[in-house]
C-alpha cells in the first residue's frame, strides 16, 4: 500500500525553509536569497522515496508586518498549519527564538500537531556545545515529534529530517503524480528565478517591491529556443532607474543570470526579455496583490 505524508515548512523569514525544500525535492523550485520576505506564497514541492510520497508546503517566514502584501504572506501561514500531517519549525539556530515564532509553536502544541524542530545554520556554531542550550530551552517549553540539527547548505542532517517526515506518513493513494515536483506553473516558476536574482543584486527599499510576470513563454516551432517575456514590477520611478541601472546594467546583469538559471532548469536555449514598470505602492493594493497572485490560496 502507498503512503502520502502532508508537511507544512514554517518558521522566522531567512531561517532556510526554501533551501530545505529544494533540498528535500532535490530541485531548486523555490527562490532563495540573504534578503528577508524572498518567499510570498505557499510553494508545494513534491519527493517520492520508494512508496512514500512526501508533499511539502513552504510557507513565507513569520515576520512583522508592514503592509497589505505581508498579511496575506502571514495569513498564508495561519492557513498552511492545519489540514496536514505535521509542520517542520524551522530555526535559525544563532538566533533567539521570538514571540512570534513562540505563538506559532504554542497554538500547534494546542491543535496536538505534532512539530518536528529542525535547528538550521549549524555550520555558523563556533562549535557544537551551543546547540544543548538551545534545545533545552526549546524543548522545556515545546513538545516535539523530533529535534534534528542541520545546515542545509552543507547538506548536513537533511537526510534525518527525511526519513523524520516518512515516519508520518499514513496509507494513502499517492496524491500527485510520481513525476511531478512542484505544483507551481512554468511561468511563475520563470518569474520566481527571475526575481530571485534581482533579490541578489539590488539593495536596501528596492527588491521587497519588486514583483514580476512572465507575460509569455514560448518554443520556437523551427529552433529548440524558448522566448519568455517578463515585466518586473517596482514601486517608484526612482526604484525603476535603480532595476535598469547605469546604461542599462543592473538590469542585464539581473537578466543574465535568470538567463542562465531558465536554461539549466528547462534545458533550453533561453531568449529573455525584460522590461520595468511602476505600479506605485502596490504592496498596499488588494486588486494589484491579487492580479499578482500573491493572496492567499
Ligand atoms: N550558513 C548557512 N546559511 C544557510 C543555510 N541554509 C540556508 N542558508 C542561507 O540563508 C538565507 C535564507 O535562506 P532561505 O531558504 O531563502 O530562507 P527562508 O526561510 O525561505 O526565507 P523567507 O522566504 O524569507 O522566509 C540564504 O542566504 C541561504 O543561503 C545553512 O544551513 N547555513
Ligand atoms: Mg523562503
Amino acid at each position: 500500500m502507498s503512503r502520502t505524508a502532508f508537511v507544512t515548512i514554517a518558521g522566522r523569514t531567512n531561517a532556510g525553509k526554501s533551501s530545505l525544500l529544494n533540498a528535500i525535492v532535490g530541485e531548486k523550485i523555490a527562490s532563495v536569497s540573504n534578503k528577508p520576505q524572498t518567499t510570498r506564497t505557499r510553494i508545494t514541492g513534491i519527493r517520492n522515496i520508494d512508496d512514500v510520497q512526501l508533499v511539502l508546503f513552504d510557507t513565507p517566514g513569520l515576520h512583522k508586518p508592514v503592509n497589505k502584501l505581508s498579511e496575506h504572506m502571514l495569513n498564508t501561514v495561519k492557513e498552511s498549519v492545519s489540514d496536514i500531517d505535521a509542520v517542520i519549525f524551522m530555526m535559525d539556530c544563532t538566533r533567539k527564538i521570538n514571540p512570534q515564532e513562540m505563538d506559532l509553536l504554542r497554538s500547534l502544541n494546542v491543535s496536538h500537531m505534532p512539530v518536528i524542530l529542525v535547528l538550521n545554520k549549524i555550520d555558523l556554531l563556533k562549535s557544537m556545545d551551543d546547540l544543548a542550550p538551545v534545545i533545552a530551552d526549546m524543548t522545556s517549553q515545546i513538545n516535539f515529534q523530533a529535534v534534528v540539527p542541520v545546515s542545509v547548505t552543507e547538506n548536513n542532517g537533511v537526510d534525518i529530517v527525511i526519513s523524520e517526515i516518512v515516519k508520518l506518513a499514513e496509507e494513502s493513494v499517492h496524491y500527485f503524480p510520481d513525476d511531478m515536483i512542484t505544483d507551481q506553473p512554468e511561468k511563475v516558476l520563470a518569474a520566481e528565478m527571475i526575481r530571485e536574482k534581482l533579490l541578489e543584486l539590488l539593495n536596501d527599499e528596492v527588491p521587497h517591491g519588486i514583483a514580476v510576470g512572465v507575460e509569455e513563454m514560448k518554443e520556437r516551432d523551427d529552433k529548440d529556443i524558448l522566448d519568455i517575456s517578463a515585466v518586473i514590477y517596482c514601486e517608484r520611478e526612482s526604484h525603476k532607474g535603480i532595476v535598469i541601472g547605469k546604461g542599462g546594467a543592473m538590469l542585464k546583469k539581473a537578466s543574465t543570470a535568470a538567463r542562465i538559471e531558465l536554461e539549466d532548469f528547462f534545458q533550453i536555449k533561453v531568449n529573455l526579455k525584460c522590461w520595468v514598470k511602476v505600479k506605485e505602492d502596490w504592496r498596499n493594493r488588494e486588486g494589484i496583490i491579487r492580479s499578482f497572485g500573491l493572496s492567499e490560496m
